[in-house]
């Protein structure tokens, strides 16, 4: 996939402020400070478009981005932040189901672990949580420059385990760091928007292609 456009759209808290539901979403979920942003940027080729730092929780709302004017990614906040208040974790929960459960353009939900480490019982429960609302299937372990060739298989093995991943799951091995992993991630993407065009409406937009 070429990505002609990355495009930061908007940042909600609340659906009412969710752009339309026009285009398909990806969305990125993880602990906080695994490599969500970093990610993003890498995927898209731009230094800032999604904002990184080494404090967790740096990413607190919702955020959108346009890509090639086709489809978004979207940013979501990550969970386990050790400061965070009772009030903040609930705001966090109140946020992440409203997007999970009610937003029907939402194609796929890539669940990011750090490859070093076992899955935290957080990471446990967000992914059951995709499971339930379908979203489950892809998960990227992140920071894979941290550990050699050998590490990385026998942690690929316990986060698929610990996560009870299935026949034709995926977890891919990225590392902002040495920009690896890019390639392998967006031909899933474009898979998964290939497969979502399945149906009346992909035939719909061949045709006005190739009318156009
Ligand atoms: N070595 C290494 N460091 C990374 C990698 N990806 C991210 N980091 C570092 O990890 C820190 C957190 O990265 P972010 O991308 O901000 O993490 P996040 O998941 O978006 O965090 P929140 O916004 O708090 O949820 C930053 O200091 C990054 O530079 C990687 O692949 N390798
Ligand atoms: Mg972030």
């Amino acid at each position: 996939m070429i990505i002609r456009k990355a495009e930061f759209i908007s940042s909600a808290v609340d659906p009412r402020q969710y752009p339309d539901t026009s285009l398909p979403e990806i969305a990125f979920a993880g602990r906080s400070n695994v490599g969500k942003s970093s990610l993003i940027n890498l995927l898209m080729n731009r230094k800032n478009l999604a904002k990184v730092s080494s404090t967790p929780g740096k990413t607190r709302t919702v955020n959108f981005f346009d890509i090639n004017g086709s489809f978004r990614i979207v940013d979501l906040p990550g969970y386990g932040y050790a400061k965070l208040s009772k009030a903040e974790t609930e705001r966090w929960g109140k946020m992440m189901e409203s997007y999970l459960s009610g937003r029907e353009n939402l194609i796929k939900v890539f669940q990011l672990v750090d490859i070093r480490h076992e899955p935290t019982a957080q990471d446990v429960q967000m992914y059951e949580w995709l499971k339930y609302y379908g979203l489950s299937g892809v998960v990227i372990a992140t920071k894979s420059d941290k550990v050699s060739r050998n590490e990385m298989n026998r942690n690929k093995a316990v986060i698929s385990r610990k996560l009870g991943l299935e026949a034709g799951d995926r977890i891919i091995p990225v590392s902002a760091l040495k920009r690896s992993g890019t390639d392998d991630v967006l031909d899933l993407i474009e898979q998964l928007l290939a497969g979502e065009g399945d149906g009346p409406e992909a035939e719909t937009a061949e045709e006005n292609a190739q009318n156009s």
